[in-house]
């Protein structure tokens, strides 16, 4: 399964030199929201349902610009890292960003340094709050859920 690719993920700051405030976006879609709030109750356009399974914090401990990664075509993981459920092989403006994520519905992620699942890799993780502690901040550009 493939997590919908990156739709036009606008960037907290682009065309501004003050700070913006955080942006929550979300693959499938090029829309952003103001609040994660707003990111929990979203549903795109002409699907009876969209699972969210990985949510990525451009900041630590689950703070800043969010993306959130999800799948039309599935709606949990299976129980088991041994097989993928889903995969996301570019994350677009959202590369080398993530700092903290949060995975759903049972899934592991295993963030690549590369895109196309290429570079080191960290390994499925259920969540981290500071991917500094793994030598991985800012270096994710792919990622398998599983
Ligand atoms: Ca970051
Ligand atoms: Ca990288």
């Amino acid at each position: 399964m493939t997590i919908s690719a990156v739709g036009g993920l606008a960037l907290a700051g682009a065309g501004t030199a003050a700070a913006a405030a955080p942006r929550h976006c979300v693959a499938d879609i090029a829309t952003c929201f103001s609040s994660e709030a707003q990111v929990d109750a979203f549903r795109p356009a002409g699907t009876a349902a969209w699972t969210e399974l990985v949510r990525l914090y451009d900041g630590y401990n689950y703070s800043g610009d969010t993306y959130s990664l999800g799948s039309s075509e599935i709606s949990s993981c299976t129980a088991s890292t041994g097989n993928v459920d889903a995969q996301a092989a570019n994350l677009g403006e959202f590369r080398n960003r993530t700092s903290s994520f949060v995975t759903r519905e049972r899934c592991d992620a295993k963030l690549f340094d590369h895109t196309g699942f290429g570079g080191g890799s960290t390994g499925y993780l259920d969540h981290s709050t500071d991917l500094r502690t793994i030598g991985f901040n800012n270096k994710a550009e792919s990622l398998l859920s599983s």
